[in-house]
């Protein structure tokens, strides 16, 4: 019997939850034997010149080994980061250490190297650095006209990177509207807060090669990106990925702090570490989403849609990286699960005197979705439609050959209606309503409030050389026991168990005997990491395919060996071995034939394009309409991921990522005051839920496979924060709908909605 789309306990857990995690800071290797600690001196300012730091006093401090300040790195060869996209304003540049400019709170400008950990922070207070403040950029509208400053004067402009052409859209693109709903949206600002935070162990050999122990999402990224900082040949690094407790998109790549505790550590001829503090990991990893949104929705009376627009504004933070690149993922999924055929995007990104923004989970997805979910329900209350009505009269109706939409995305197969019909059901839509009406009639406190989202994302969008792709090693032992090496990088998804799983089902070795091996780039020199949900999909199809690899080499081998031809000889998965047709004798298993050479295969997989999930998510609210406080009572959802490998672990990433999707709408944002100061920058400040604000979520399974891969799967793991967002959002807004509210920006704090419902 198959394991595959059953529900396999998760193997890695057993040690999670009794041994514990190996997290970079619990790394015990004889070669970190020594290592000293390296803290981050960091702005206080949002905006400054530095005239000067005095590093005299903290170089006396107890356990004191040296100070370096930016000018030190300069001087030692290490160049300054310029912007990876070439679309990118080139002249935003950024030092690893800040010489000349601070351009946000929590901006490194020093560095403090202790012989303990816990001497770093006294010692870094008492540097001394004359700031001079200049004027904060904080407003993106002020940002792009740049009225209130420039944050890189060379450059002459805030502008980061444009994406369309502002100038040309259609002013006749509503024409022929009997209706058009134009909104400002605010998508705010969020911290990724993983449990783990940043750090780095490093150590340099005698060789000059470096080896470095990061948490990240794929060494082989982290690999690349610190050899580029360090101005060094990539071959002479080697990236070890200890267990990483969440990421969440944020530890993709690497950061300046990873290369200068390297830089510390060859500088000193000792090993360094560094383990981030949780205020400096709310100020310093990068944030998410952080855009505005105008929207424009124009079509009949009748609901349907004709025409959308949306303008996009993305704050990046105080130096361009991937969050400058951000709107142009937000622009392919723009026009979302619907049949809109006139559709146009613009988009900006400037920079601020704030934490720079980077990829959070969905990297621009959810902002889409937000956006066209937010325009269909303004759409819908104009008309006085029922939102599910006027989503089930836009939607695409169900493909099986790939669609292009006009943002030049090709979703490759999708039932959307099927999706919203399945949920709708299942919340018992139709009694919702009524048991709105009945609150209303009656004047209630507690007002109900269903909130609707239908969504398409785009999941594996790039990998390995850009494509959807990604490696895989399958190699069987003499004692039967199995290992796999792979170019993705768990963090919490659960591939130890899927791509044994994988394994284990075609080579007929014990799930327990296959040991699942990443993120050490000596190992595996080659992977895409774990982003963009695209692990199974790639990944995973790279594993059942060196599986099958494996067995073609096998059976040569077995032919060989019972002196058969291959044609005659069968595979018996119960007893992974291969034996003569009619003569089940004659067989030799995998493991005798591991014995007499290395039975092994490393193979790419290559899928024709990235893949759509897809699925409709409805969220019920009680909002207290005399406090404004909202209680989240339900979210009933379709995610529909294609084939789906172990259920468990599809719902374990459902459920997780609607959490995360349903904070922000209520509950999560990173603020800062006008002048920059972060208002946010402790968890005594930065909410989000625990397990008292947030309901067991209902999750109804629907699967459209996918034929871009033999499994038939699609991703899943950012599902969860793509359509819960809006979801909740939604139904914030219904349960005062009947009071004319049309719109409260997220987070739907109780201020906020007091405010909604005060004015
Ligand atoms: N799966 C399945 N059937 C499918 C699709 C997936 O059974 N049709 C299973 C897979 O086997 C895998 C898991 O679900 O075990 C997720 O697979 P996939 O959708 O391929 O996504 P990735 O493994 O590539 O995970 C990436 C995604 C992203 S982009 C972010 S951000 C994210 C997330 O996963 N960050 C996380 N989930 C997280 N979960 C935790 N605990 N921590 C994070 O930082």
């Amino acid at each position: 019997m198959s394991i595959l789309g059953t529900r396999v306990l998760r193997t890695e857990d057993r040690s999670f939850l009794t041994t514990g995690a190996v997290y970079t800071e619990d790394v015990h290797d004889d070669r970190l034997r020594g290592a000293c600690y390296v803290s981050f001196v960091r702005s206080p300012l949002a905006h400054a010149r530095i005239n000067g730091i005095d590093v005299s006093a903290a170089k006396d401090a107890d356990g004191v080994i040296a100070v370096y300040t930016g000018a030190d790195l300069t001087d030692s060869g290490l160049p300054p980061i310029t912007p990876g996209m070439s679309n990118i304003n080139q002249r935003m540049v950024r030092e690893l250490l800040a010489r000349e400019t601070v351009r946000f709170v929590g901006d490194a400008v020093a560095v403090v190297v202790t012989e303990e950990a816990c001497q770093g922070e006294d010692a870094a207070e008492l540097i001394d650095v004359d700031y001079e403040p200049l004027p904060a950029v904080i407003d993106i509208a002020a940002a792009r006209d740049g009225t209130g400053g420039l944050l890189f004067p060379d450059a002459g402009t805030n502008v980061a990177a444009t994406f369309g052409d502002a100038g040309a859209l259609k002013p006749d693109l509503f024409d022929g509207c009997e209706v058009v709903v134009t909104k400002t949206l605010i998508n705010q600002r969020l911290a990724p807060a993983p449990m783990e935070t940043r750090g780095a162990a490093a150590v340099w050999g005698e060789d000059g090669r470096l080896t470095a122990w990061i948490p990240n999402q794929g060494a082989q990224g982290t690999k690349s990106a610190l050899a580029k900082l360090l101005a060094m040949d990539p071959d002479d690094v080697r990236i070890i990925t200890p267990d990483v407790g969440g990421a969440f998109g944020a530890k993709f790549g690497a950061d300046p702090e990873h290369a200068v505790v390297c830089w510390v550590a060859r500088q000193l001829g000792r090993p360094a570490r560094w383990n981030e503090t949780r205020n400096e990991n709310l100020l310093a990893m990068t944030h998410g989403r952080a855009q505005s949104q105008t929207v424009t929705i124009g079509g009949s009376r009748d609901g349907t849609v004709l025409a959308y627009r949306i303008e996009i504004l993305q704050d990046c933070g105080a130096y361009p990286t991937l969050g400058a690149f951000l709107p142009s993922l937000t622009i392919l999924m723009a026009s979302g699960p619907y049949a809109i055929t006139r559709a146009e995007a613009v988009a900006t990104s400037v920079v601020t005197n704030t934490t720079p923004v980077g990829a959070y989970r969905g990297a621009g997805r959810p902002e889409a979705t937000a956006a066209i979910e937010r325009a269909m329900d303004l759409f819908a209350a104009e008309i006085g439609a029922d939102p599910a009505e006027v989503r089930r009269k836009n939607l695409l109706p169900k493909f099986t050959e790939p669609h292009r939409t006009p943002f030049g995305a090709t979703y490759d197969s999708g039932d959307y209606v099927a999706a919203l019909d399945a949920v709708l059901e299942a919340a018992g839509y139709a009694s919702l309503r009524e048991e709105q009406a009945s609150r209303r009639a009656r004047g209630d406190v507690l007002q109900l409030g269903i909130g609707l989202a239908s969504y398409v994302e785009i999941t594996s969008p790039a990998g390995e050389g850009g494509g959807p792709n990604e490696n895989a090693t399958v190699e069987v032992h003499p004692d039967g026991t199995a290992t796999i090496l792979t170019g993705t990088s768990p963090h919490g998804q659960g591939h130890s168990t899927a791509w044994a799983m994988l394994a284990s089902e075609e080579l007929g070795i014990p799930m327990e005997k296959i040991t699942v091996r990443w993120g050490d780039t000596d190992l595996v020199p080659r992977g895409g990491g774990t982003g963009g949900s695209r692990s199974l999909q790639v990944g995973g199809a790279a594993v059942r395919q060196a599986s099958r690899e494996l067995l073609d080499v096998a059976r040569d081998r077995a032919a060989a060996s019972l002196e058969a031809n291959p044609a005659d000889l069968e595979f018996d998965v119960g007893t992974s071995a291969f034996a003569v047709k009619g003569d089940p004798d004659a067989s030799v298993g995998l493991a005798t034939l591991a014995g007499s050479e290395r039975l092994f295969v490393h193979t790419v997989f290559r899928a024709p394009g990235p893949t759509f999930p897809f699925g409709t998510h409805v969220a019920v609210v009680e909002v207290d309409t005399e406090t404004g406080k909202v209680f989240l009572r339900r979210v009933v959802t379709v995610d529909d991921a294609g084939t789906v490998l172990n259920p468990l672990l599809a719902e374990g990433q459902r459920h997780g990522g609607i959490a995360q999707g349903a904070a922000q709408a209520f509950l999560e944002e990173f603020a800062y005051d006008d002048d920059g100061n972060p208002l946010t920058a402790t968890f005594a400040d930065y909410s989000f839920p625990s397990a008292a604000e947030i309901p067991s979520f209902e999750l109804i399974g629907m699967e459209t496979p996918t034929t871009y891969n033999p499994l038939g799967a699609k991703g899943i793991g950012e599902a969860g924060t793509i359509g819960a967002t809006p979801a909740v959002q939604n139904a914030v807004i219904d349960a005062l709908s009947h009071l004319g509210i049309r719109h409260i920006d997220m987070p739907a704090s109780p201020q906020r909605v007091w405010e909604a419902i005060s004015t």
